[in-house]
């Protein structure tokens, strides 16, 4: 169960956030509105929001799942593959050390974004992508290990990072589309297999047996309703514009 979750407001220069999507600019008060609702989806999850302010020097700062990892037992700061976002990590270390006793770091030249980790129970899938260097995944692996969980590494060429193709939903159930889909690593799983047309709903969150899910996928939502789950349905449409999706706009604990 999580207790707790940490989002940042998004900043007017989100506008300028890194995309590789062709869906537009992002509409800022319509991005406040939908960060907003989505808020209340983790207040109706149970969880306690802290919910700490916009930071217009980094346009990529809302989406918090990138720059640190929560794990029962530590914390761990990450370093962003992305240079825009290298230092985003400075401004949320205050918060973390005030939650967390034990905080760890990704040093230079390891370099690692938290979507690219997906957990499970106590083992930690990290996706080598363009933002997670061999490194980076090395030095988490370790961290880890010094506190009795494990980690392994996933290669991936398609998306952005391992969990935009991968959500995992607790009781075994793996939502997957695309390159994961024949993956060995995950075949003892309960593969719920997003469509293609509907590939980025694939980044759906678990929280507490509900699952929040973005609006617009009806066939992904009867999937994870198909599952046992109750679906809460969160339009993400002005982050989605960033390649940004649910999981990115929380870290959960
Ligand atoms: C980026 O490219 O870094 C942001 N525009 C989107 C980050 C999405 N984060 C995530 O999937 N964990």
């Amino acid at each position: 169960m999580f207790t707790r979750a940490i989002v940042r407001t998004p900043c007017r220069a989100m506008v300028n956030g890194l995309s590789s999507a062709s869906l537009g600019t992002p509409d800022y008060q319509k991005a406040l509105i939908q960060h907003a609702d989505y808020i209340d989806a983790l207040r109706e999850c149970g969880l306690q929001v802290t919910v700490l302010p916009a930071d217009e020097q980094f346009p990529d700062s809302t989406f918090v799942e990138d720059a640190a990892l929560m794990t029962p037992r530590c914390a761990i700061l990450t370093r962003p593959g992305a240079p825009s976002r290298r230092l985003e990590t400075q401004s949320i270390l205050v918060t973390i050390r005030e939650l967390y006793e034990k905080v760890e770091m990704i040093k230079a030249p390891g370099t690692l974004e938290g979507g690219d980790v997906m957990m499970v129970a106590e083992h930690f899938f990290i996706g080598l992508s363009e933002r997670t260097n061999p490194t980076g995944a090395e030095q988490l692996i370790g961290i880890l290990e010094k506190y009795g969980m494990s980690g392994s590494v996933v290669s991936l060429t398609e998306v952005l990072h391992l969990k935009t193709g991968l959500g995992y939903l607790e009781n075994n159930y793996l939502l997957a589309c695309g390159e994961f889909l024949n993956k060995p690593e995950f075949q003892h799983y309960n593969l719920l297999q997003v469509d293609a047309d509907e590939a980025y709903a694939a980044n759906s969150v678990w929280i507490n047996g509900t699952v929040l899910t973005p609006c617009g996928f009806p066939k992904t939502k009867m999937l994870i309703e198909s599952a046992g789950y109750k679906a809460r349905e969160v339009d993400v449409s002005e982050f989605q514009k960033l390649d940004g999706g649910l999981s990115c706009l929380s870290l959960r604990f």
